[in-house]
């Protein structure tokens, strides 16, 4: 139910034409998001039992649910500079064999065209995914240094809080060696599932988001369960360990990269925005001032990693970068923009576009 309700979804508009019914425009159905726990958003803490402590190590909030101990979510764990790191690894260094992606079967190593069909690739020991068991035997690439000591930094530091009264952290001298690195494109999907192939179910499973915002729903030890939907962005990361190793947990929405991002007293921002909506519906449009946000900054620096443009505003469509607020302008007097949003008719979505792991 929850997962079909955060799905994309499309209409495709009929057009009567010469007394003819034809397939028009696809659309996006709008999607209900007023359910979604956003831990960034305060005034949600209260009535969704938010539970939030400081971790010294991290420098960071660490957030939790009373409903599930041993869930984790650390906004803005990974800094502009490691994202944009993990990005470029993911999509180029982690695909090579030894690894497998859903592509080694068929095709043997990855191509530039396979790139937009890449699903998975495996780090450690193999996948396999119709027995649902890790092949020791295989040739392998080791999981990588970087994840290793993230996943390691970011679960002891879980581990130092008192956030749950009977706090779980029964890993021992757990060491990280394997991982799988799913690439999702607007509109994927991940299936409601449970992790239990793993050795050792006592060691947490360390989930590290890169890029798109995404929809992660996190339910109980039945699919019978209603499960909690919430935000996730790029550089989020989730820790899961204990009861919470044991549950049903999914993605159902990836969001798109497109819109108009800045600040909301920047003149610049409020000129792109004026001259986007005197052309677009507003629903079109997604418009987001990143100095409202308490990771604003670290937006501010990935943005300029991504695009070499260090000020605001940042605006995408179709998955482009397409300039600032001189370039936007110019594109909407031409007629471009406007023809380049329409070609896809759907709402501007919500993240800087990229990949998520
Ligand atoms: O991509 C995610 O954030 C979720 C990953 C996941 O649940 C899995 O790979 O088992």
């Amino acid at each position: 139910m929850a997962e079909k309700k955060y799905q994309l979804h499309w209409h495709q508009e009929m057009r009567n034409r010469k007394g003819k019914l034809r397939g028009g425009k696809l659309r996006q159905v709008p999607t209900d998001l007023s359910g979604v726990l956003d831990f960034q958003d305060r005034s949600m803490w209260h009535s969704r039992a938010v539970l939030v402590a400081h971790s010294t190590d991290l420098n960071k909030k660490v957030f939790g649910l009373a409903s599930h101990p041993g869930f984790y979510v650390i906004c803005g764990a990974m800094s502009a500079e490691v994202q944009q790191h993990l990005i470029m690894a993911a999509l180029q260094e982690y695909t090579e064999a030894p690894s497998n992606t859903n592509h080694t079967r068929v095709h043997g190593q990855l191509t530039e065209q396979l790139l937009r069909k890449l699903r998975w690739a495996t780090l450690g020991p193999q996948f396999d995914w119709t027995a649902r068991v890790y092949d020791v035997h295989a040739p392998y690439r080791p999981l990588p240094a970087e994840l290793r000591t993230l996943a390691v930094a970011i679960s002891s530091a879980v581990a130092g809080l008192d956030m749950h009264p009977a706090g779980v952290h029964d890993w021992g001298d757990w060491e990280p060696d394997v991982a799988l690195v799913n690439y999702y494109r607007e509109g994927d999907t991940l299936g409601g599932h449970k992790d239990d192939a793993e050795q050792n179910l006592c060691a947490p499973i360390v989930a590290l988001s890169l890029g798109c915002d995404a929809i992660f729903l996190l339910g109980g030890e039945t699919r019978d369960e209603e499960p909690v939907a919430m935000r996730i962005r790029g550089g989020d990361a989730v820790v899961m360990e204990g009861s919470a190793r044991q549950v049903y947990h999914g993605v159902p929405r990836v969001f798109s990269g497109d819109g108009c991002r800045g600040k909301s007293y920047c003149p610049y921002t409020k000129l792109t925005k004026e001259a986007l909506f005197a052309v677009l519906p507003r629903s079109m449009v997604h418009t987001e001032d990143i100095d409202l946000r308490p990771d604003g900054d670290a937006v501010q620096a990935y943005l300029t990693l991504m695009t070499g443009k260090p000020t605001v505003p940042y605006v995408f469509a179709n998955g482009e970068f397409v300039g600032g607020s001189e370039e936007t302008i110019a594109l909407l007097q031409t007629g471009t923009l406007p023809a380049l949003l329409a070609a896809k008719e759907t709402p501007i979505g919500t993240a800087p576009p990229g990949v998520a792991t």
